[in-house]
């Protein structure tokens, strides 16, 4: 066991007042997750100032043996962010370093802290007619190093990619204190390994975010969006099909949503139903400044209807109906938290294969036990589905569900998190279904980088020793 006390006389000497919190009350939201499933202990909570005093702090805590959690919004859903209930560590939060350094409208770039909240850069870019192309239901509280750290997805990943695909430059320190100066506002840079790819996605575990350059896009002109009823997963990917052929590149976003999934949504938040009771819904969002694109959008959904691949589609008439529509697609998480109990899975496969891998998982998972119903949805376009279990009251484990949900996966040779990451939450499931190759490589690449295991351990992959 370290000595703590002089571990954190000698962070207080090293850092600006008040950046080092020991108050059990300050401490105590920052040690459980946002579902409130993962707990854990922390010595201090560590909030640095600028990224000399994230240096200092990785550079002391390295001397004494103590590991940190890096921690943005805390709004991540695989226990990444939560410390272990059993290790020496601190939570290290960005949460002072929260400066938009910079906007380049003509160059169309933004620097910006990772203590940054990703909806206050969304909204810095909006301001001089750009646009940051990501979107997601936590936007207003999770941070810019977050979702680098976490390689955030979102509604908006068929048109604009995932976060990987907006990160152009990033300042990080590692494990030994060295800081990556890396804004660089290039759109080209083959000079040597590209190091901002292995840290994007990594949750902590290979290097601490500081700040980072990411790529913004025109801001479209017109934005319009339609909640749709289809009969089926497949008639629902006859539907993107039809709508690209149609619309292309316009289609920012394309969610698949079961039945069960959007019943909870309405009740919780006392929002209608914009059509009639389905077994399946969609919500279709298409943006560009070609003009006219309200009728573009009602012409492909009239055709669909005519060649009956829709039951029923009802276009946003205003801004707030279409925000009303987001409202209910973004908070069916927080309405299945308040369902119950969920096992809960964010995978991926093959977008051609979502509606034979929804079949075969739902089998997969009722037969493992009584009380067990299914509640999904997710980002279609992108072969993610949020194929979650309402675990009922028939006492069924979660690992045995997700066990169960993960073979499927594997059959569809899928990913066990397509968004969320590994956190603390999956590290079983990834040691039993990744090819070893591709964990021994890991492994090496997090004893380079992390040879005393510091960086969020236990995350992504099990800490040695
Ligand atoms: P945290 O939760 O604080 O941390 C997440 C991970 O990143 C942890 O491992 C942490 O150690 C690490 N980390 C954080 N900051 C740093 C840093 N500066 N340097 C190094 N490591 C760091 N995610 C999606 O991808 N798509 C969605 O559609 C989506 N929808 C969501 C909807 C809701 C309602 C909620 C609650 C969450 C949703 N999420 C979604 C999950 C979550 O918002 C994302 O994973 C987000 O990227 C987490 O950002 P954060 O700042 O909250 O990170
Ligand atoms: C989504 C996050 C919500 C959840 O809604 O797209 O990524 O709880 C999810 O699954
Ligand atoms: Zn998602």
């Amino acid at each position: 066991m370290t000595d703590h006390d002089s571990f954190l006389r000698q962070l207080g000497d090293r850092l600006s007042t008040d950046a080092v919190v020991t108050d059990p009350a300050d401490l105590e939201p920052r040690l459980v997750d946002w579902r409130k499933v993962y707990r854990g202990r922390a010595i201090a909570l560590v909030r640095p100032r600028d990224v000399s005093e994230v240096a200092a702090t990785v550079r002391v805590a390295a001397e004494h043996g103590v590991a940190i959690v890096p921690q943005g919004g805390n709004t991540g859903l695989s226990g990444g962010a939560t410390p272990l209930p059993d290790r020496s560590q601190i939570v290290l939060s960005l949460e002072r370093m929260a400066r938009i350094r910079a906007v380049d409208r003509v160059g169309m770039t933004v620097e910006a802290d990772a203590g940054c909240v990703v909806e206050d850069v969304k909204r810095a870019a909006e301001d001089v007619g750009r646009l940051l192309p990501i979107g997601f239901g936590a936007q207003g509280s999770a941070h810019i190093g977050g979702i680098v750290s976490t390689n955030a997805g979102g509604v908006n990943a068929l048109r604009y990619g995932t976060t990987r695909q907006l990160v152009l430059g990033l300042e990080a320190v590692l494990a030994d204190g060295t800081v990556l100066h890396g804004l660089r506002g290039l759109r080209k840079d083959n000079a040597g390994y590209d190091w901002k790819q292995i840290l994007i996605g990594s949750e902590g575990t290979l290097g601490i975010v500081t700040g980072a350059l990411l790529r913004l896009v025109p801001r479209p002109r017109e934005r319009e969006s339609a909640w749709i009823s289809v009969t089926s997963p497949t008639r629902a990917l006859e539907l993107l099909e039809r709508l690209l052929d149609r619309m292309g590149d316009s289609i920012v976003a394309f969610e698949l949503m079961s039945h069960a999934s959007v019943s909870k949504g309405t009740h919780y938040l006392d929002i209608d139903l914009p059509v009639a009771e389905s077994a399946w819904h969609v919500l279709v969002e298409v943006a560009d400044s070609a003009g006219e694109l309200k009728r573009r959008l009602e012409e492909g959904l009239l055709a669909a209807a005519e060649s009956g691949l829709l039951e029923d589609a009802v276009p946003a008439a205003t801004d707030i109906q279409r925000e009303r529509f987001w409202t209910l697609r973004e908070g069916l998480g927080e309405a299945e938290r308040h369902a119950g109990a969920t096992a809960k899975h964010d995978v991926a496969v093959s977008v051609s294969d979502v509606p034979a891998f929804l079949e075969e998982a739902e089998r997969a998972a009722l037969g493992v036990g009584p009380g067990l119903s299914i509640n999904a949805y997710g980002h279609l376009a992108d072969g993610n589905v949020h194929f979650n279990v309402m675990l009922g009251d028939g006492g069924v484990p979660v690992e045995a569900v997700g066990r169960a949900v993960h073979d499927v996966v594997a059959r569809f040779d899928g990913s066990i998190s397509a968004e969320h990451g590994i956190g603390r939450g999956r590290v079983d499931e990834l040691e039993r279904l990744k090819p070893p190759a591709e964990l021994e490589l890991m492994r090496k690449l997090k004893h380079a980088l992390d040879p005393q295991g510091l960086l969020n351990p236990g995350k992504v992959l099990a800490s040695r020793g």
